[in-house]
């Protein structure tokens, strides 16, 4: 196995090293955000804190947490550390809800942008004599930009093909002779929908990579979309407020994804305490960029729930690993008083054959609680197969989904093709309770 290492020097670095990198960066940011940002310094003036008081790592505890809420408070830029004109770069975040995020770069910040996607594209296999497909919609959306970037300072061949149009994706795929496709993991299911439909042998393509991210996806999901499209897949993750893609992204060994640990600071807390659990335990991602100009984020409560696994990873970089995500903490559905992540369902449905990993979660409520109806796609033959035939097949996915979660679902079969695709992320919730 292939085991290129983009940046040796800060991802391979002994722990005791890194720790005190991480505490200079640190010391330096929050005098940067202290000093230039009102918010910030109104809220450690609140606390009675300056960032002097930080003479460890284990001090940032103390500190006070960033939200979503700060941004939108403060939009468009009362969040950023640097005059406008420092600033070159501008995206926002694809939130649903209420005004969007903006987020800013400085030229500087563009440079560690691209080296820290080199990274985890590079973690993933990919060389200068890769021919990379972006299928991600350029825009205010960071993923298709910072892969941009990443591909090109790899010196690999960028191809900005941007979202949507299958059909020519997969002209384009098999007449540039692609190597590595990007793009989230439910297009890439779409695309091997329709490679299929076109009777297209995914052998006779050229591709031998992907690198997906933006949502999460299963580990059932991972193996149908390797094995359908004859590719290695690998999982990354990002968020816009810290820099977009390249926070954290996956090796060949697939063992979690390594998180850049000398930009981002991580922690695990528990979302409803807020305090720091101990290592290994799963909860809340909270996130500190220590090497941002424009847009430092200090404690930055991601929403996202997973844990980190600290020990050796055998492709020799020390950087500590994030599992898969399981949702967002406000994604978390609780069905009859069960916490239930809508990534558990998608594992369930991806392992029975006749499913497709096409899915919707449509919640009510009903009184107090949520009712929860999982609606699939299922393959043809299961849809118009006889009526008896098809309640056993129901009643076989309600058991395996009670099982699993340990809570019974209303399951509904809806026919092929008939849960809308997305080119960027797929919309699996559709949440119609009232609060
Ligand atoms: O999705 C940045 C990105 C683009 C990452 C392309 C990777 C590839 P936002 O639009 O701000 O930024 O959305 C961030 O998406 O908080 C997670 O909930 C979710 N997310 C991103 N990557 C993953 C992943 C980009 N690999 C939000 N697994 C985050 C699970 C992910 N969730």
């Amino acid at each position: 196995m292939q085991n290129n290492i983009w940046d040796p020097q800060h991802e391979c670095m002994p722990r005791e090293e890194l720790e005190q990198l991480q505490l200079e960066r640190l010391q330096a940011t929050l005098n940067r955000a202290y000093k230039n940002v009102a918010c910030y310094r109104s809220k450690f003036n609140e606390l009675g804190i300056v960032p002097e008081d930080v003479t460890s790592l284990s001090d940032l505890s103390k500190l006070p947490f960033t939200t979503k809420e700060d941004l939108r408070v403060n939009y468009p830029y009362g969040m950023f550390a640097v005059p406008l004109r420092e600033v070159v770069r501008i995206h926002s975040s694809s939130g649903t809800t209420g005004k969007p995020t903006v987020v800013g770069y400085t030229k500087n910040d563009l440079k560690t942008w691209s080296n820290l996607v080199a990274r985890f594209m590079t973690a993933a296999g990919v060389t200068h004599d890769d021919v990379v497909q972006i299928a991600f919609g350029y825009g205010m959306f960071t993923g298709a930009f910072g892969l941009h970037y990443g591909t090109e300072t790899i010196g690999a061949a960028v191809i900005p093909m941007s979202g949507g149009n299958t059909e020519k994706q997969i002209l384009i795929m098999q007449d540039y002779r692609t190597t590595a496709l990007v793009c989230t993991p439910s297009y890439a299911v779409t695309i091997a929908d329709r490679i299929d439909k076109l009777g297209i042998n995914p052998n006779s393509l050229a591709l031998k990579t992907g690198l997906f991210g933006g949502e999460p996806w299963s580990e059932s999901m991972r193996n149908e979309i390797e094995s359908r499209l004859m590719i290695s897949a690998t999982d990354n993750y990002g968020l816009s407020e810290i820099i977009g893609p390249g926070v954290a992204g996956e090796c060949q060994h697939k063992r979690g994804m390594h998180i850049s640990e000398d930009a981002f600071i991580p922690e695990i807390i528990d979302p409803e305490t807020c305090r720091v659990l101990p290592p290994g335990s799963t909860g809340e991602l909270v996130l500190t960029s220590i090497c941002k100009e424009a847009f430092p984020m200090i404690r930055y409560r991601t929403r996202d729930i997973t844990s980190l696994e600290y020990d050796t990873c055998e492709c020799g970089r020390t950087l500590v690993r994030m599992k898969k995500t399981m949702g967002r903490s406000d994604d978390m559905l609780i069905i009859k008083g069960v916490n239930v992540f809508p990534s558990q369902i998608e594992e369930v449905l991806v392992a029975i054959e006749g499913c497709k990993p096409h899915y919707q979660l449509i919640v009510e409520r009903k009184g107090a609680l949520d009712v929860l109806e999982v609606c699939i796609e299922v393959t043809e033959n299961i849809f118009f197969d006889e009526m008896k035939k098809q309640r056993a097949f129901l009643e076989m996915v309600e058991k395996r989904i009670d099982s699993v979660l340990g809570v019974g679902v209303t399951v509904k079969l809806v026919e092929p093709h008939s849960i809308p695709r997305h080119e960027g992320k797929a919309e699996r919730v559709i949440d119609k309770r009232i609060f």
